[in-house]
């Protein structure tokens, strides 16, 4: 029987909402994860690095999705990473839960390499790549094997910021001055981390094509509420049931969206509920799911058009701003701001959706923890009645 499941390559710079998009990746029927690489951006790539090992530790898929330290900085610019003031000073602050990795990462072959024999291997036009960093590594990837561009399915990628009341999300406030980037006034981080290789997907006009971007825009729509902290605490019944809710990884995931949910009061005066951006990246994906329609539906179109224009599918040409240090930037310059033009109807290029189905994605990735729990059950049970 042939396996019908999305082949994901993803890249990552784990960072506290990347934890959720491995998650999600590690454990939707419809996605089978070729590998894990990482990159520098939340913190160094040693933590980087060692933060997704850990993860798939806690989540009962260390045995089985490799992960590969990547770049440690960007293609033309020193290393750029959050303040600890985002993510703490592991890049992944919050918890005491996460275990020490037991399987580490694989050095003897680069990461560019390993997604590169992966992606390779799979059918043309199947396997899709996601990134949740900067995108370094991505950029290396296409330019090293350009082979790559008509061989994927996609490239889905968090990042960028485009304002202008793109979405009605609200985009935050510091030091009372409203902003459209996470980072400085106009960018956002994974773009701002490394302008130089955003720029060169989005001038490959064949990879443009292929590739679905998810802004801040997007992502400050989806929080993290109170209700869907209960949600991934206790399960879709509220933990009534014998023996459910409440497992170490439950109370894991929710310690860490609790340490981003004060910084994101603290530092962004968002009080409702972080957002949380990366996993968004990986629902992307999940397009031709379900007789082509969405497993997770996604608008690519302006829900308030009419008339000729409604539900006419938005293409963009993206272009980002290369000029300018991190130091200019944090100065107001516009370094890192990605600038999106829409094109003509019927016109190939970036996808931007402007929303998508949330409370569909709180279920899907309350599933996703669900059966991560199931596993882990099993691991725990097996170990007990092996007596080791
Ligand atoms: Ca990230």
């Amino acid at each position: 029987m042939s396996d019908s499941r999305i082949p994901v390559w993803l890249d990552c710079d784990p960072g506290h909402d990347d934890t959720f998009a491995i998650l999600l990746a590690a454990y939707h029927p419809a996605i089978r994860i070729l590998g894990v690489s990482t990159v520098f951006g939340n913190a160094a790539l040693e933590k980087t690095t060692l933060n997704a090992t850990s993860i798939l530790t806690a989540i009962g898929k260390a045995d089985q999705i490799p992960v590969y330290p990547g770049a440690s900085h960007a293609l033309v610019r020193p290393p750029m990473h959050a303040p600890t003031d985002i993510h703490g000073e592991t890049g992944l602050d919050g918890t005491s839960l996460l275990p020490p990795p037991t399987v580490p990462a694989i050095t003897s072959v680069s990461a560019i390499d390993a997604a590169a024999a992966a992606l390779k291997a799979e059918k043309p036009g199947t396997a899709w790549v996601v990134a949740t960093g900067a995108f370094t590594n991505v950029a290396a990837l296409f330019t090293k094997c350009p082979e790559l561009v008509s061989h994927i399915k996609g490239l889905s990628l968090m990042g960028g910021a485009i304002g202008g009341g793109f979405t009605p999300a609200v985009l935050g406030h510091v030091d009372g001055v409203p902003r459209i980037g996470n980072w400085t006034q106009f960018a956002e981080f994974n773009v701002l981390a490394d302008p130089e290789a955003a720029a060169s997907i989005f001038e490959n006009k064949k990879l443009a094509a292929k590739t679905t971007l998810i802004p801040l825009d997007v992502t400050h729509l989806v929080l993290t509420t109170q209700e869907v902290r209960d949600l991934l605490l206790y399960g879709a019944d509220g933990g009534k049931k014998e023996g459910e809710g409440k497992t170490t990884l439950r109370v894991m995931l929710v310690e860490l969206l609790m340490f981003f949910a004060k910084t994101y009061s603290d530092v962004f005066g968002i009080t409702e509920g972080p957002p949380l951006h990366d996993p968004i990246a990986v629902a992307a994906v999940l397009a031709g799911v379900g007789n082509g329609q969405h497993e997770i539906p996604f608008c690519d179109f302006d829900p308030s058009a009419t008339g000729a224009g409604a539900g006419q599918k938005e293409r963009y040409d993206v272009t980002v701003v290369t000029e300018g240090t991190y130091e200019e930037a944090r100065a107001g310059a516009r370094t890192g701001q990605v600038i999106a033009c829409l094109l003509p109807p019927g016109e190939e290029g970036v996808t931007i959706p402007r929303n998508l189905d949330i409370p569909l994605f709180w279920k899907v990735l309350e599933e996703c923890v669900s059966r991560a729990d199931a596993t882990n059950a099993s691991a725990a049970s097996t170990k007990e009645g092996g007596g080791s």
